[in-house]
Order: structure tokens, then sequence, then C-alpha cells
């Protein structure tokens, strides 16, 4: 039977397709890298565990120490417990290699890993040391989804040499889920139709965000599966769980209407003014539209981006937001044409009193990305093709899926 009120994909998102890559056991993978006697051994990454050392604790172990209990986290007392050294035991009894944690070297591993996905996704959001999505809507398609998703391992593989798991979804959420689904050297693709069915099964805690403590305050409502939570009635978990059940139980629906967005990188540069009493005369209005236009421009200057959209937000009493934008060709950075748009909307609202008024750019592009604007501003003049961003899809896809790419 369907699941009440689940429609995966039906978001404003339902076009993306996003990718989440994380590394398996990483910084045990870079010391195999460097040690290749390491491989197919149990690796433990952490400090504490020379003799007369007391304190300490595990940062990561490889998939052969995990099977001994062995864990992130964990004291490395308990660790040593589990595994001995090697060198300290009899070559037939269980042991593992021990390494202290380098981070210069895991940070120059990390960085060869993200220049590869910078290449391979349109948007990178990196989340930690070993972690990112990717938004790849304009690199490929559902269908052939897997086969880029195989490429990005294997490129990761070929080049830098340490493994990854990688999920594909329509979703953030979603995809996370999946590259943890099939740790190590995993790969899942889960389309729009197969995500209902995907996340049905999966236990509450597969939800990232749901640690131990919720999973069992799930599991007391009677939700032990994702599948559980997506049919679960939503006054029930927000009345437990707050804001944070009503994210949750979207997740588990595979709703999630977060887009891929690079850190520290903005997706639009505004300033706004408001006025203690609302103001309705066109000087003042006028004017400090330009002199926010100005300011925008400033910043604009400072990022060193170019804008392809010019938008003015106008708010009516008592909190009536209106915004009106107008969107360019190509990426510019106009202070002239800027002030003069952002004046031209504002026509609109002539004769209305107006207590807070602001000016934003958006659809940015950042200066060391020139190059491929440029690009794209050739492909958007000469195609008739919908407002997706550029360069187009089958072109990039099959540059990019060019095996021979190192
Ligand atoms: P994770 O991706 O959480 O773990 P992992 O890559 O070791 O293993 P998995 O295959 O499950 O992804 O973290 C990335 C690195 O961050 C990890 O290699 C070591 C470090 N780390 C710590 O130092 N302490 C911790 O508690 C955790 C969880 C990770
Ligand atoms: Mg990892």
């Amino acid at each position: 039977m369907p699941m009440a009120g689940r429609l995966p994909g039906a978001t404003t998102t339902d076009q993306q397709i996003v990718l989440h890559v994380d590394m398996d056991c990483f910084y045990a993978s870079c010391e195999r890298l460097r040690e290749p006697e390491l491989r197919g051994e149990p690796v433990v990454v952490g400090m504490g565990y020379e003799p007369g050392d007391s304190v300490g604790a595990v940062a990561t172990a490889s998939y052969e120490a995990r099977e001994y209990g062995v864990e992130s986290a964990q004291p490395i007392s308990e660790a040593l417990e589990r595994l001995p050294r090697t060198s300290s035991t009899e070559s037939s009894e269980p042991a593992a290699y021990y390494r202290p944690v380098d981070m210069e070297y895991y940070q120059e591993i990390a960085a060869a890993v993200r220049e590869i996905l910078h290449d391979l996704g349109d948007t990178v959001r990196e989340v930690s040391i070993d972690e990112a999505y990717l938004d790849v809507t304009d690199r490929t398609d559902w269908d052939v989804a897997e086969g880029f998703s195989r490429h990005v391992k294997q490129r990761i593989r070929s080049t830098v040499g340490v493994p990854a798991s990688v999920g594909a979804a329509p979703n953030m959420s979603a995809a996370k889920i999946a590259s943890d689904h099939d740790k190590p050297d995993g790969l899942t693709v889960v389309p729009p139709d197969e995500l209902e069915d995907f996340l049905a099964d999966l236990p509450i805690e597969d939800l990232h965000g749901v640690g131990p403590v919720s999973a069992s305050a799930f599991r007391e409502l009677d939700i032990a599966t994702i599948g559980d939570l997506a049919d679960a009635d939503i006054e029930t978990i927000e009345d437990r769980f707050g804001d944070r059940g009503r994210e949750l139980h979207n997740r588990a629906r595979g709703i999630d209407d977060r887009t891929v967005t690079e850190r520290g990188r903005p997706k639009s540069l505004s300033r706004e003014t408001s006025f203690g009493d609302p103001v309705s005369d066109w000087d003042v209005l006028s004017e400090q539209v330009t002199a926010l236009s100005r300011a925008v421009s400033s910043r604009v200057d400072r990022k060193d981006v170019l804008y392809q959209t010019v938008g003015i937000k106008v708010v009516l009493p008592p909190y009536d937001v209106k915004t009106r934008e107008r969107t360019f060709g190509g990426p510019i950075d106009e202070p002239d044409l800027l002030r003069e748009t952002a004046l031209e909307l504002l026509d609109e609202f002539e004769g209305e009193s107006v207590r807070k008024v602001g000016v934003r750019v958006s659809k940015l592009s950042f200066s060391e990305n020139e190059q491929s604007d440029l690009d794209s501003w050739t492909d958007r003049t000469d195609s008739s093709d919908t407002g997706r961003s550029y360069p187009r899809r089958g072109q990039v896809s099959l540059e990019r899926f060019a095996p021979e790419r190192r």
C-alpha cells in the first residue's frame, strides 16, 4: 500500500541528481597508500597506544579491525584489548597495525580527492575531510547515473589511490543514506521512482541525525524503520521531537528541499534598509535604492563575483514581502546597470507606503570560475535548451566521462 502523503520527488528540487561521496576508513586508507603492506590487514589509526601512554582514542579503524569491535572514538585501551599491536603478539593471534594520526598527510590526500570532485560535480559541498555532496544534475541522467557514480569512484581510486563509497539520489539526505548503504567500496544509486522503496525498510538509525537516543525514542512510538516514520502521524512526531521531527519526517518521506551549495560561497549578496515609519515619498525611496545598489556593487567588488540576476525586495505594512527580479543573458558586474535595473523594478511600487526596501544580486559566479562562465555564456546564446544552468548536459557528460581523462 502506498504510504499516505509520501510524494518522493514532488518537491521543487525533484530534478536534482545529488551524489554523496564518503571515503572508506579514510585515515586508515591513507596509511595503506604509503604502506601497501597494510592492505587487507587490520589497521587502527589513533593516539596513545605506545608503551607508557595511557590516554588516547581511535580515530578510525580499517574494516578488518572493525570486525573485532574496534571503532572510531573508542578509548585506545579498549582497542588494544580487542586487538593488540602486531609487534606484541605471536604471528598467529589476531592483531592490528597501529599508526599515529598524521593530519597533514591526510589533508594532502583529501585535497587531491577534492580536486577530482570539483572536476566532476557542478557544485560541491565539502562536509568534512572525507565527505562531500556533489550536484551532478547537469552532468548525468538517471539512466546513466550508475555509470557516472562508478566513474567518480574509479577516478578517485586510479588518481589518488584510496577507496570511496558513493551514493546517488534525488536529494542530499537520501544520497547520504545511499553512500552509507553498501560501505566499504559501495555504490548505491536510488533514482526518484525507487526512493520510497529504498527508504522503507531501512532502520530508523540510517536517517542522518538519528542517533541511539532518538532511535530508542522512535522505537517507543513503534517506529523502527524509515518507512514507519514516513507513515507516522506528523503531529505525534512534532509533539515529541519538535521542528527536527518535522524535518526527519520529511526526509523519511523522501523530501529534502536543500540544494547543494558551496561552503563560504553565498548564493546572493544583498543590502536592505528598514524605515522606522513607512515611507511613500518617491524621492526618498529611489535615493535609498540607489544607495543600496551602490552598497551591493561594492560587496560584489570585494567578493570578486559576477551576477546574472538583479532583484529588489519591498516590504509593505504590515509584513507583506514583495520581490521582483530580472535575469540577464550572462554574468555581469555593471554598477550602473544594477542601479538602473533596481530602480526600474521599484517603479511598480510608486505611491505605495514601504517599510523596508532591499537590493539583491544572485546567480553569482566566482572569479576562479570565470573561464567556465565564458563557456556557459557561449553555450547559452547558442542553445534552445530550457532554463537549466550550463554547460549543456549531453556534451559535458560525454566529455567528462572519457575514461582516459585522468
Ligand atoms: P568517517 O567518514 O566518519 O569514518 P571513516 O572514513 O574512517 O570510515 P567510514 O568508512 O565509515 O566512512 O570519518 C572520516 C575520518 O575522520 C576518519 O577516517 C577519522 C576521522 N575521525 C576521527 O578522528 N574521530 C572520529 O570519531 C570519527 C568518526 C572520525
Ligand atoms: Mg568516511
